[in-house]
């Protein structure tokens, strides 16, 4: 493989083969021994934790194995979704229309959207008329299968594909996302599955950006590239993934594996701004042919609704192929997520659940629509 890539970027660019290798393919880099991380579990964090987030990792901590432990923070979806149960506790067959038309309305409260809000509206009335729904308890579990299946409509493998060596990924998103703390937990995790990764500061805009990805980069064992305060991003992605061109014909010992690129704020909003970053990802697929494998909108769990907004935008300048929802660990509102999915038919890759290294993981769409409507709510069922 190396000599594929000898041959083909000494000529010119750097070109990604075609081969696709996900978590489990990087472990053949693992024969050069995994790479030494200094995971310190109370780095990152920049200023004293709120009460809700303390006690949200005390819960974390506590609640291993539990599905709690990726889904805490869907809290402020749970509060409106609260009303469910109160519905749920007066549902009567005879007057069921009535009784839709509330869930839908709660539903959209919680941050759903109406169109999903109604789509999932649908699929239960359906089971209603077919006599498969009859009592509150199979809406609450209507409600979640229903959930499940549109999260899991794009697949359900949140495994990254990365075809290319190196493979790119870049990622996007609004102001204090949480991007480039996203670019370092997944920096340690593909690093700490003995993938070499090299991080290229694409937010040129603060040095203060820069020093926060070399910290990550420090954490994770992975190298980053150069930066120039105030150059435009597309710049400095070109000259630093030329370099690692340069670098890999060199010595091929020099390739790397995977290239986390990452890139200011913006507001979805601000056309000049989104039109850079359509320049940013061009400067990657001129650079390495076939890349970035993935291009990731890194989403603000606590932001609700506006998340819709965000993505339809990113996805519009820069084509997604999928997201990552941070902050869950806070008070965040994870029901605009299935509406974001459902609309943009974009699969929900990791979760970001506190701010060190390790706290990224896989999406599980189970947990997540368990996590909404616990079992363990009391449900009464009867008639008005
Ligand atoms: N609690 C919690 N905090 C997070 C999470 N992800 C990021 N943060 C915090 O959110 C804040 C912003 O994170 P950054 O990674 O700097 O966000 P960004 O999108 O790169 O910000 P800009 O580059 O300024 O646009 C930091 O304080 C992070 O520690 C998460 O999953 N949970
Ligand atoms: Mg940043």
């Amino acid at each position: 493989m190396q000599q594929c890539l000898q041959r083909r970027g000494c000529a010119g660019r750097v070109a990604g083969h075609g081969r696709t290798h996900t978590t489990e393919a990087f472990k053949p880099f693992s024969r050069r021994g995994p790479v030494l991380v200094r995971a310190d579990a109370n780095a990152g964090a920049s200023g004293g934790p709120g009460l809700l987030q303390r006690l949200g990792r005390v819960i974390k901590e506590k609640a291993a194995g539990d599905f709690d432990r990726f889904f805490k923070g869907t809290s402020k979806t749970r509060e409106r979704l609260g009303l469910v149960d109160e519905m749920l506790a007066l549902w009567s067959l005879e007057d069921y229309e009535e009784s839709l038309e509330e869930l839908e309305e709660v539903l959209i409260s919680a941050d759903f959207g109406p169109r999903t809000a109604l789509k999932i509206v649908d699929r239960i009335r359906e089971g209603v008329k077919t006599g498969k729904v009859k009592s509150g308890e199979d809406i609450r579990g209507a409600l979640k299968t229903s959930i499940v299946e549109l999260l899991n409509a794009r697949g359900r493998s949140s495994e990254l594909k990365l075809a290319g060596r190196p493979a790119a990924v870049l990622i996007v998103g609004v102001n204090g996302a949480g991007k480039t703390t996203t670019v370092g937990k997944l920096a340690y995790k593909y690093g700490k599955e003995g993938a070499k990764v090299f991080l290229i500061p694409g937010d040129t805009f603060r040095a203060a950006a820069a020093e926060q990805l070399a910290e990550w980069g420090r954490r994770a064992g992975a190298t980053m590239g150069t930066f120039r305060e105030g150059a435009r991003p597309q710049a400095v992605i070109a000259s630093n993934l030329d370099e690692l061109r340069q670098r890999a014909c060199k010595d091929p010992e020099d390739t790397v594996d995977l290239v986390l690129v990452d890139t200011a704020g913006r507001l979805h909003t601000a056309y000049k701004l989104m039109e850079e970053l359509a320049l940013c990802k061009n400067a990657v697929s001129n650079a390495l042919p076939g890349q970035p494998d993935e291009t990731l909108l890194v989403l603000d769990g606590t932001t609700g609704l506006n998340m819709l907004n965000q993505a339809r935008e990113f996805n519009e300048a820069v084509r997604l192929s999928g997201l990552i929802l941070t902050k869950l660990d806070g008070t965040a509102r994870g029901g605009a997520v299935v509406s974001v999915v459902d609309t943009l038919g974009l699969p929900v890759k990791f979760i970001g659940v506190g701010e060190t290294a390790e706290d990224l993981q896989p999406f599980d769409a189970e947990a997540f629509a368990e996590a909404l409507f616990p079992a363990t709510a009391p449900v009464k069922v009867g008639a008005k």
